[in-house]
């Protein structure tokens, strides 16, 4: 087989989740970081189906999603490598009527949970203070691609604005969200328990610490060194630290990562 290349963004927690279970996987692959904007025209290239990061390129098969390339890395793991597997349902009765399985909390991770830690994140740190972005945009770029970022920086960001719906309101939307979010996470957590499900980490936790990451800035995250919050970011997460959800993201890095 030919050596796997994952197309990432450096700054991207879906790109994190996909990257940390390839590497928890043992998976031997190569890492392409790209550049907003670049990337569309990369994705098309390859064939997938739409311009987001990651994208996992296997010889001709193309793997677009980080929920799809964790499944694929599941089913091409060496049989020795720990299984991400996710079988059980949750042990917390959440509404005293059903248990969630890992696909349900899955899907509510990626299309809220991970929907708002972004648009809530970039909202003050895009829009107001986007050199604190920057950095992070063009690390491990060529330097070809970093002269081409910092150029368009001003064009990027107002792209990225447009197609997230960044702004002051649709930040205050995204963190009343994101709190409920964070209140259900704990509420799972509550027990006591290591992992959201089950007795060994699964892919649901990789998906939660990382799309979680950008409110705790592990230090096992491989591209978050030296990153900072924005003003309001910062008195928010700094008062999120205590909670179960967040003091779990840590300790799954710390174990995991
Ligand atoms: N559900 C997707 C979400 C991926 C996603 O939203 N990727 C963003 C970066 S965080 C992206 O590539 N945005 C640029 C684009 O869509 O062109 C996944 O799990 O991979």
């Amino acid at each position: 087989m030919a050596t796997p290349v994952l197309y990432v963004f450096a700054i991207s927690h879906y790109c994190e989740k996909a990257r940390w279970a390839l590497d928890y996987q043992s998976i031997n692959y190569n890492i392409q970081h790209l550049p907003p904007g670049i990337h569309g025209r990369v994705a098309k290239k390859l064939g997938a189906p739409t311009s987001s990061l990651p994208i996992l390129q296997v010889g001709t098969q193309i793997i677009q999603g980080s929920g799809n390339i964790i499944s694929w890395a599941e089913a091409n793991k060496a049989a020795e490598s720990p299984t991400l597997a996710c079988d059980e349902t949750s042990q917390l009765d959440l509404d005293g009527l059903h248990k969630l399985s890992g696909e349900e909390i899955g899907k509510r991770l990626d299309d809220v949970l991970g929907v708002h830690v972004r648009r809530y994140y970039y909202s003050e740190a895009l829009v107001d203070y986007p050199q604190l972005v920057r950095p992070i945009f063009v690390r491990d770029l060529t330097p070809f691609q970093q002269g081409l970022t910092n150029i368009s920086w001003g064009v990027i960001r107002k792209l990225m604005a447009r197609k997230m719906d960044l702004g002051h309101s649709q930040g205050l939307e995204s963190r009343q969200l994101l709190e409920a979010e964070l209140d259900w996470l704990d509420q799972l957590l509550a027990g006591g328990g290591q992992y959201l499900i089950g007795r060994h980490l699964t892919r649901v936790d990789i998906t939660a610490a990382s799309l979680l990451a950008p409110l705790v800035l592990p230090q096992e995250h491989p591209t978050y060194a030296g990153i900072k919050w924005s003003p309001n970011v910062a008195v928010d997460c700094e008062t999120w630290q205590n909670r179960r959800s967040l003091q779990w993201v840590k300790e799954i890095y710390r174990k995991y990562r």
